[in-house]
């Protein structure tokens, strides 16, 4: 984390989001001045050029543009920068992360307010690190093994390596006592690496994505290393109550450590691991959706479809997001008459991701020959069943777009979160609408009012898209309400606060 649009790994531009309502959050304390003894190295940290806030993160905030021979820098989508730039100016902050091409990196920059300290990766690092490791071993074991996680052991070493890079990059960016969160499925090492070169620092971990169950974890070949180099941290987030158990019974099983209350104790340390769920930055989507051009788009996206009801999904197009399933449960919704093309549309938004690895390849074409194959059947002329975007679309296209969707449909087979259930939620004007969601993604804990959904059940999913095409406006309102009073309680800037509080009651 956090990927970028242009990176080998393209798009999830909400990771961005996430973290510019997160640096808003931590920007907050420093502008009124109150600050808690986490940060009260400021002084000295500053003199000395050092940070007493990094970030470390797979990607940098940036992407390069090269242009008639001059080299600029631009913003990743989603305000990143903008919203992290007052914490990372006020506080002297470092943003550690890789660049987003391969080989010689510039020299550490300012860009915007933020010091980006750019990792260096290789070619073959990047085959085997990234799309080796993170995105073939890594993500399908973390996802229920969906796809067969591929264990090869030349991959392994390049991690350990790769991991060590970052290590080393904050062990000499950090100041004395400094805080420095690392984020994500690809830095697992980090921590443990970092805690052997600075001991004096507070280290918190946050992992995006599923942590998975002892019998799929134990399959790992690096299982002891991975979870030695997690009880690194002072610190280990997860997205729910479950992924941190999972973390809590593997590392007393293959590493020794002992529970205490809800820590544990590992090498004479207290090691604090519990759920931070993530979230958007819901005033963002409130506003977009009260806006008057979104109103108005809106009003487009629902004139261009005349009378049909829309279900929506948006996604990154990857295998875990079960959009072939779900296109394929509608497809039997139109099949069993239940609902016809006359009176309901599909649309799709997918953005390509992750294009060098085989397994995207494959589902790109699979899903391309789904929507093929129902519009082929169900279709009339000018009036397709299935309206397949597969691309990235800005956010003033987004929340229109949700606000005009009759049912969201988020049926995930595995997912960390899933914040676009939260964005649906926050995007719509009334408390109209129905979210079809996974009992699979992390968001299913704190969404107990969508119908949630088996996303591997065919005859569930036709079940619950019909029950939301009919559902009448009271019960929409009445679940509508509950999701957005969900959401209310633990915005992003919520679950900063929450994490920086906690790595801020560690003992220096
Ligand atoms: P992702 O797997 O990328 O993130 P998700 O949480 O759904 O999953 O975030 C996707 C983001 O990308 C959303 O903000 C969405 O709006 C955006 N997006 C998707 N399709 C898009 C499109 N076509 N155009 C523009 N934007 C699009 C990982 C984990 C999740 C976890 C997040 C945050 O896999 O489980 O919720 O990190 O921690």
């Amino acid at each position: 984390l956090p990927d970028s649009t242009r990176s080998p790994d393209a798009a999830p531009v909400i990771r961005f989001r996430a973290f510019a309502g997160a640096a808003v959050f931590l920007a907050r304390p420093f502008a009124t001045g109150r600050v808690g003894s986490y940060f009260s190295l400021r002084t000295e940290a500053q003199v000395k050029g050092k940070s007493e806030f990094v970030v470390v993160a797979n990607r940098l905030p940036v992407n390069r543009v090269r242009r008639e021979g001059t080299t600029t820098w631009r913003s990743s989508p989603g305000g990143l920068v903008s919203a992290l730039a007052p914490i990372l100016r006020e506080r002297t902050g470092d943003w550690i992360g890789w660049p987003g091409f391969a080989g010689d990196v510039p020299e550490p920059f300012e860009f915007d307010g933020i010091r980006n300290r750019p990792v260096a990766l290789t070619k073959r690092e990047l085959a085997s690190f990234y799309e080796g490791f993170c995105n073939r071993t890594i993500w399908p074991l973390y996802h229920d093994a969906i796809r067969p996680p591929i264990f090869h052991r030349n991959w392994w070493r390049p991690y350990v390596e790769v991991n060590k890079r970052f290590a080393e990059a904050a062990a000499s960016t950090a100041a004395r006592g400094a805080a420095v969160w690392i984020h994500d499925y690809q830095l697992q090492l980090v921590p443990g690496q970092l805690r052997a070169l600075r001991p004096d620092l507070r280290i918190g971990f946050f992992l995006h994505i599923p942590f998975p169950p002892v019998e799929l974890f134990a399959q790992l070949p690096w299982r002891t290393e991975i979870l030695e180099g997690l009880l690194g941290a002072d610190v280990v987030g997860f997205q729910t109550r479950l992924g941190a158990r999972n973390f809590r019974e593997l590392s007393r099983r293959f590493c020794n450590a002992s529970p205490v209350g809800g820590a544990l104790r590992f090498e004479g340390r207290k090691i604090r691991s519990r759920a931070f769920p993530i979230s958007i930055d819901v005033e963002q989507y409130r506003t977009l959706a009260h806006d008057e051009e979104t109103a108005a788009r809106t009003a487009e996206f629902k004139r261009r479809v005349g009378k049909r009801r829309i279900l929506l999904g948006v996604d990154r197009l990857d295998y875990t997001k079960g959009i072939d399933t779900r296109l394929k449960a509608f497809g039997e919704l139109l099949r069993s008459g239940r609902a016809s093309g006359a009176d309901c549309v599909f649309v799709q938004v997918a953005v390509p991701s992750r294009e060098r690895v085989a397994e995207y390849k494959e589902l790109r074409s699979n899903v391309g020959r789904i929507v093929g194959n129902i519009n082929g059947e169900f279709g009339e002329i000018g009036q397709p069943v299935i309206h397949y975007l597969r691309r990235s679309q800005p956010m003033d296209q987004l929340v229109p777009l949700y606000a005009a969707a009759d049912v969201m449909v988020v049926t995930p087979f595995r997912d960390g979160m899933n914040l676009v259930a939260k964005e649906y939620v926050a995007s719509r004007p009334s408390p109209t609408g129905a979210l079809i969601l996974s009992e699979f993604a992390g968001a299913a804990d704190e969404l107990r009012s969508a119908l949630l959904v088996n996303p591997h059940d065919v005859d569930g999913l036709v079940d619950a898209m019909e029950r939301a095409l009919a559902m009448k406006p009271g019960e929409q309102a009445r679940r509508m309400r509950a999701l957005q009073r969900a959401i209310n309680r633990n915005t992003v800037y919520d679950w900063a606060k929450s994490f920086v509080d906690h790595l801020s009651d560690v003992a220096s």
